[in-house]
């Protein structure tokens, strides 16, 4: 009974993931892996992480070629904390341990989607083909915010796709208004859909191609939840209707991935869609190519600047500046393009402080220790 996969590819297993796989075993493990024990005692499976609570990990798999098996993992220590090595998204090798499935090593991802949460890196989902930013057409929109997504898509070599949300809850004027703003975003897929009346979720469904993973992001009460059950047909928790939509409150709880069926042909195709709880600030990190990818017209006047290290202030042969004098550039856009890169510098700085601080601690400790010993 042959591990053959055929189930995995129908939730994204691809050979890309196969050659990492390879790459990772050694040729004894390699071939217990494509042993042909029956799947009872197959020593290792492949799955895919569907969800990250405190004390357990949700995972989805295949065990010989029966269908599709969703199981609870063990996390060894070594994935600890959750948040630093492993996302919802991954895919993991795990081996059996008596009745249950231990992780042995994490896939090599294709892409990993990470920001900066109380000041620790955090991962918020791997192994996207897009990410769909989701803004709605009320008092939500805010083009800097947006910008801050892209970045975090951008650098993540992740397609961005924005959609806005609640177009029923504006004019047709107010609609071509919002829809305006956003051409100037760096991001060519753009969509603007009602879930309340069904308009424009037809335009949703070229990504939704058997094996694609798609994950929704943007604030709280966008309606990210309300698309993923417009889509799907499915019932997690979207808040009922509020009289005061949208301000601050948190219906998501937590990030998981979902399969909804797909639109093309292939029968049993499945789209994974991770939903995630909305952020009431996304701080980015390590993003400077994606901050640059979003403001890519900045960015290359920038690199025309007489002075390679130009602040685009005082400085003699400035091309933003001339730009921004003759207004072929967006003030506003130069600002958050200036202000996102100083926090990304700022960061990284302060991180390389804070490593450096902690790898002196560490052979300072040594250094006791070694004292300890001679002198004892
Ligand atoms: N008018 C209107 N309301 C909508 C639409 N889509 C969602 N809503 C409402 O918006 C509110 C929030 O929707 P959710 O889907 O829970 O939002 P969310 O983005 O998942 O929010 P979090 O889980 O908190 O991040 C609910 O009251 C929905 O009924 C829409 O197209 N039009
Ligand atoms: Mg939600
Ligand atoms: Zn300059």
């Amino acid at each position: 009974m042959t591990l053959n996969f055929s189930h995995l590819q129908s939730i994204g297993w691809t050979n890309y993931f196969m050659q990492q796989l390879s790459a990772q075993l050694s040729f004894d493990e390699l071939t217990a892996l494509h042993s042909d024990e029956e799947p009872t005692n197959q020593p290792y499976a492949v799955f895919r992480i569907t969800a990250i609570h405190r004390d357990r990990i949700e995972a989805i798999g295949e065990l010989g070629s029966s269908n599709l098996i969703s199981t609870d993992l063990l996390c060894p220590p070594e994935f600890r904390p959750t948040s630093l090595f492993l996302a919802v998204g991954d895919w993991v090798l795990a081996e059996r341990a008596e009745e249950h499935w231990r992780i042995k090593l994490v896939v090599e991802p294709k892409s990993r989607l990470q920001r900066l949460s109380v000041d620790q890196p955090q991962l918020i989902a791997a192994n996207l083909d897009y990410l769909w930013i989701v803004t709605s057409a009320n008092q939500d929109f805010n083009l800097k915010r947006l910008q801050r997504y892209l970045a975090l898509a951008l650098e993540a070599n992740i397609e961005p796709v924005v959609i806005l949300t609640k177009s029923d809850l504006c004019s047709e004027a107010e609609l071509e208004e919002y829809l305006a703003q956003l051409k100037k975003l760096n991001c060519h897929l753009i969509h603007a859909i009602s879930t309340l009346e069904g308009t424009g979720l037809d335009t949703l469904k070229t990504y939704l191609n058997s094996g694609t993973s798609i994950a929704l992001v943007g604030s709280s009460g966008v309606g990210k939840s309300s698309l993923l059950n417009a889509l799907a047909g499915t019932q997690q928790e979207v808040a009922g209707i509020r009289e005061d939509d949208d301000k601050g409150k948190h219906t998501t709880t937590a990030r998981q991935l979902f399969f909804i069926d797909s639109a093309d042909e292939k029968a049993h195709g499945k789209v994974a869609v991770i939903d995630t709880p909305g952020m009431r600030e996304l701080q980015l990190f390590n993003s400077q190519q994606g901050i640059e990818e979003t403001f890519a017209d900045i960015h290359s006047l920038a690199q025309d600047c007489r002075f390679s290290d130009c602040h685009h202030e005082q400085e003699p042969g400035c091309k933003v500046r001339e730009a921004l004098e003759n207004g072929t550039i967006d003030p506003s856009d130069f600002n958050n393009y200036q202000k996102l890169l100083k926090e990304d510098e700022h960061i990284k700085r302060r991180d390389l402080g804070s490593h450096a601080e902690r790898k002196h601690q560490r052979s300072f400790s040594k250094m006791v220790k070694t004292m300890n010993k001679e002198i004892w």
